[in-house]
Parts: C-alpha cells; structure tokens; sequence
C-alpha cells in the first residue's frame, strides 16, 4: 500500500497472507498476496494469485508477517477454484476471483477471535461514487518495493465507470467486472503483493467487501488508479461455490 499507515490490531480481521511454498524447495513460506475471510473456511482472493502448482496455506489475524504473534492462525489450503471466466491478458485481468477453502482440524478452520473475523458480502446496494473505503495489505509501498512486514491501510474513493474508462485513464479495456479506486492525482494506492485483498466499505457500522485488489499500471502514478474486482457482480458465483 502506497500512501497508507500502520493498521491496528483487529482493525482488519478478515485479511489474510497467502503464502506459497515453492515445489520441492525448502524454503519456507512467503507471503505472496492477501485475501479476505468470507466464511470460517473459505477465503476469497485473486484469481491471478492462486498457484496451480505449489502448495499454499493462508495465515488469519496477523499484524507483523515476520513475527509469530499470539493472535496467528495458520490454515492450509485445501482446493481452490478459480472464475471460470477468469483472463489475463496484457491489457487487464478480467473476473481475477477465486475462493480457498481452508482445511479443517478437529471440525474447524478459523476460530473466530477479536483478531480473526469473517467479513460480509455486499447485499444489493452499491456504493456511490466518491465513497470512502478502506485497502489493507503487506504489499510494496513507497519505502519498500519487497513490501511492508507490518499491515498498512488507507483509505481510497471509488471513481465512476465513466471517468476510469476516459482515454487518459484506463480506456475500454475496463469492464463491469472491475471498478477503479484511489486518487487520480496519485499518491494512494494498492500494489504489488496487495492482490487479492480487501477493498472494504462501511454503510450502518457494517464493513462489505467491496472489491479485491485485482491490477493497474504500477502503483500510485497520476492517472493510473488501483483496478479492484467487483465483487457486487459475483456474489451469486460466490454463495454457489462456498458451500
Ligand atoms: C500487482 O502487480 C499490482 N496499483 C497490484 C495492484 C496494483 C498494481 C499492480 C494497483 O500485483
């Protein structure tokens, strides 16, 4: 997150670290993207950030990633599933969604805690233009391109369709499977190492998962705001898959 602050504890309780552990490697695992608890065994992320081929786990309620802390959980992946329409192409990442479905033990995925929380899908109200909402993640910011150990936030607006699809922005290859959030100034914005997680917004003391961080030309450039996965058009795909 470029231009954000430190987060809270409990602040954000439904991001998450995926992690991906290399084949064969003995690396240990590395953070590779964020993701959102939607249900105590399911997590939604990026398509663009699900690996066919290494093995992954997702850890729930931390703050520091370099640090084991009491309030981690530490869950392994059992399946994932991707959009079935998901495309990347070398323009735009089209319907990036995916859902991971955490392994249990003893009965249980996440325990929920005041650290660890799952969060709510929106209903069928959208938010307007020029709301305020909030980006969390431990990707690249203006200090570090290796991204932050400590969870940052800021707060970004939503754009219109009609002003992130101008020329001087991001032009057709937006679709309604993607909105744009920031400041075309510049100065806030998601980055690499954010996919996949949260764009939250608040109406009535309720946050919604609004968007996840999905692409944009780099981070923070005048003009080229954070592209964010509209999650109001797959709710439906969402509620069919996470059963
Ligand atoms: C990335 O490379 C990436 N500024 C994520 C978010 C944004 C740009 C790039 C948005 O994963």
């Amino acid at each position: 997150v470029y231009g954000g602050v430190k987060a809270t504890p409990g602040e954000h309780p439904w991001q998450v670290s995926l992690q991906v552990k290399p084949v064969g490697s003995q690396q240990d695992f590395q953070h590779t993207c964020g993701g959102v608890l939607i249900k105590p065994c399911w997590v939604l992320t990026a398509a663009h950030c699900i690996s066919k081929h290494n093995s992954m786990r997702v850890v729930l309620g931390a703050m520091n990633l370099v640090k084991d802390e009491p309030t981690d959980q530490t869950v392994e992946v059992e399946k994932a599933i991707i959009h079935e329409n998901y495309k990347e192409t070398s323009e735009a990442v089209y319907n990036d969604i995916g859902l991971l479905k955490l392994k249990a033990v003893d009965g249980h995925c996440a325990n929920e805690t005041k650290f660890v929380k799952t969060a709510c899908l929106p209903d069928g109200e959208p938010f307007p233009d020029g709301s305020a909402c909030i980006i969390s993640g431990w990707g690249a910011t203006e200090k570090s391109d290796y991204g932050s150990d400590h969870l940052q936030d800021a707060t970004v607006l939503l754009i219109s369709q009609e002003r992130c699809k101008s020329e001087k922005v991001y032009g057709s290859v937006l679709d309604d499977s993607m909105f744009c959030a920031g400041y075309l100034k510049g100065g806030v914005d998601s980055c690499q190492g954010d996919s996949g997680g949260p764009l939250m917004c608040q109406r009535d003391k309720v946050h919604y998962v609004y968007g996840l961080v999905s692409w944009g030309d780099s981070c923070a450039k005048e003009n080229k705001p954070g592209v964010y996965t509209r999650i109001t058009k797959f709710t439906d795909w969402i509620n069919s898959h996470a059963v």
